[in-house]
């Protein structure tokens, strides 16, 4: 096993053809919505429609182990989402309208240089990289996703952690009008995670602002989401507004509910069972058969050092 994820790299050009872009900016102005010329009402297509005729951005691209990008119309609309709904095929119509613009990251604690960026400053400071990675949702389904995004570390470095940092604690919006599920009781929100500073601190942590070649989908957690492809998929919390440096390992959403099942460290590992199911296999969206789940969800070359002389059945 020597090859790296990077070996395959992905371009927006692979994901979608350049035609597929240029072909959805004619067919907006065509239907006359940039211009605002919607006279003839009777005649021009409705929302619905137009959503219908976008042409879905198509790949065949495959991640390093040969296994081939999931679709489009799956990873939109199959989401876990819980601000939303526990639905997982209803967040899509649910995050439609969900406001991603203006949208600010707040990152301070134990920094140097506190400070809060815009979306756009983040595109504009960070280079966006192509990365394919698997994702395993601990309920034990899989995907592989064609992300953009940067890595977490080029972030953290701008800010300069002081000595005392060793943690990191990220937020999701609180937004109960526009989300719904933020109304249920039943969960402490806002929805926190944390990662040990070495962990965020690794090239494979990405901060993830689009998929398949285009700007993140409310649904997949835009403007911005983590993604930590080493660690069932609670890790990668979505539409973050604040990332915070501590000292002491932070609290997280799952483990304040459920410790004995959604442990902090969270890493995929097919020897230590979920209370109540296996984790030795999993259901790749869109294959008929199982698959074996792999040690680090298949990023051991990488990550496995982080983890020595740890017992990975108690840290889990
Ligand atoms: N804020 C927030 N982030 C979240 C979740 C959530 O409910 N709320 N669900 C997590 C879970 S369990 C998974 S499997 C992934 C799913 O990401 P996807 O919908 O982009 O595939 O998002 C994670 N991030
Ligand atoms: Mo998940």
């Amino acid at each position: 096993m020597t090859q790296l994820y990077k070996s395959v790299p992905v371009r927006s050009s692979e994901i979608t053809p350049k035609e597929v872009y240029f072909s959805r900016r004619d067919f907006i102005k065509a239907t006359g919505l940039l211009a605002g010329s919607m006279a003839l009402a009777a005649c021009a297509p409705s929302a619905q429609e137009i959503e219908n005729a976008k042409p879905v951005p198509t790949s065949n691209a495959k991640d390093e182990l040969g296994d081939v990008v999931t679709t489009y119309e799956d990873i939109t609309n199959y989401n876990n989402y819980y601000e939303f709904t526990t639905d997982k095929q209803g967040v899509a119509g649910l995050a439609k309208d969900f406001k991603t613009t203006p949208w600010t990251v707040e990152v301070g604690g134990l920094v140097s240089n506190p400070k809060t960026f815009g979306i756009e400053d983040l595109l504009k400071l960070f280079p966006q990289e192509e990365r394919i990675y698997r994702l395993r949702c601990v309920e034990a389904w899989s995907m592989v996703i064609p992300w953009s995004g940067f890595p977490l570390a080029k972030l953290i470095e701008m800010v300069a952690p002081t000595s005392g940092a060793k943690y990191v604690r990220f937020e999701t919006v609180y937004r109960p009008e526009e989300m719904p599920g933020q109304k249920s009781p039943f969960y402490p929100w806002p929805y926190q995670e944390g990662l040990r500073l070495d962990e965020a601190m690794n090239d494979l942590t990405l901060l993830a602002t689009g998929l398949y070649g285009e700007m993140n989908v409310p649904q997949n957690g835009a403007p911005l989401r983590l993604v930590v492809p080493w660690k069932y998929g609670f890790k990668s919390i979505k539409s973050i507004v604040k990332i915070e440096l501590t000292a002491d390992e932070p609290a997280t959403m799952w483990k304040s509910i459920q410790g004995n099942e959604y442990g902090f460290y969270a890493n995929v590992n097919p020897n230590v069972d979920h209370p109540r199911w296996s984790q030795a296999s999993e259901r790749r969206i869109g294959e008929l058969n199982r698959r074996q789940t792999l040690m680090f969800n298949g990023y051991g070359e990488q990550v496995a050092s982080l983890y020595d002389g740890m017992d990975l059945s108690v840290n889990y």
